[in-house]
C-alpha cells in the first residue's frame, strides 16, 4: 500500500471540496495524498472521510503533526484511523513513547526534522537521535525529512531502511527529484500542484521529473 511508484504525494492543503475534487482526479496517477488542518478544521473527521471515500488506488496520509502526551496522541490517531487514513504523521521530538503508542494504532511516519529555515535552530540537532530512537518501533513505516535540505535526507537514509517522504518541492524551493536522489522514497508536493492551472498536468510533469531521478544506493 505504501510502496513507492510515481514517488509523488500530493499535499491537499485546500478546502474539503477542492481536496475531494483533486483526489478524485489524481487517484492512481500519484502514490498518495496528504490532508491536514485545512480539511480537518473545516469539517472535522468527516473531511478526512470524504477524501478517503474517493480514493481507490492512492493512499491517504493524515498529517496533524501529532505532538501530545502518549494517551492523547493515541486517541487522535485512533480518530484519524477510523476516518479512513492509511498512515498518520507524528512529530519525532516528543519522544519514542508517543511514537510507539501511535504506531500501535496505524502506520506512522515520524517527522525527523522540517523543511523551513527555522528548523535549523532546534529540530536539525535532534534529527539523527529521533531516527535512531524510533527505528526499532513496529509500526513506524517511515520518516519525514526535508527536500529543501537534501543533506538531512542523506543523514536519515544512512540510519534507516524505512521509507522517507520529503516535503519542500516547488513552492519552498527544492527541485523535483532532489530528495529522491538523496535517498527519499516520496516527495510531498502541495501548492505546485493545487495552485497549478492544470493540477493533472503539473502532477504528470513532476512524476516525469522524479522518474528520471536515480534513487540513492541503500
Ligand atoms: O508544497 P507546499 O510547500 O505547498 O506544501 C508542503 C506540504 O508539506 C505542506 O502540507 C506542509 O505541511 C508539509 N510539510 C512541510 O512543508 N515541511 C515539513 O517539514 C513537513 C511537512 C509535512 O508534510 O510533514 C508531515
Amino acid at each position: 500500500m505504501l510502496e513507492p511508484d510515481t514517488r509523488l504525494i500530493v499535499a491537499l492543503d485546500v478546502s474539503p471540496d477542492r481536496a475531494v475534487e483533486i483526489a478524485e482526479t489524481l487517484d492512481g496517477y500519484v502514490d498518495g495524498f496528504k490532508v491536514g488542518y485545512e480539511v480537518v478544521l473545516a469539517e472535522g473527521a468527516a473531511g478526512i472521510e470524504r477524501v478517503a471515500e474517493v480514493l481507490e488506488e492512492s493512499f491517504l496520509l493524515v498529517d496533524l503533526k501529532t505532538a501530545d502526551i502518549p494517551e492523547i496522541s493515541r486517541s487522535i490517531v485512533e480518530r484519524v484511523s477510523e476516518a479512513g487514513a492509511n498512515a498518520a504523521i507524528v512529530h519525532g521530538f516528543v519522544g519514542p513513547d508517543v511514537v510507539e503508542e501511535c504506531a500501535e494504532v496505524l502506520p506512522v511516519f515520524v517527522v525527523a526534522t522540517m523543511s523551513h529555515p527555522g528548523a535549523r535552530e532546534f529540530y536539525d540537532r535532534a534529527c539523527r537521535d529521533i531516527v535512531k530512537a524510533c527505528d526499532d518501533i513496529d509500526g513506524v513505516v517511515g520518516y519525514v525529512a526535508p527536500a529543501t535540505r537534501p543533506e538531512r535526507v542523506r543523514e536519515v537514509r544512512k540510519i534507516t531502511d524505512k521509507l522517507i517522504a520529503s516535503p519542500g518541492v516547488g513552492a519552498q524551493g527544492a527541485a523535483p527529484g532532489d530528495a529522491v536522489r538523496a535517498g527519499a522514497d516520496f516527495e510531498i508536493v502541495g501548492r505546485a500542484i493545487t495552485e497549478a492551472h492544470d493540477p493533472v498536468e503539473a502532477a504528470k510533469d513532476l512524476t516525469r521529473a522524479m522518474r528520471t531521478s536515480r534513487p540513492a544506493e541503500r
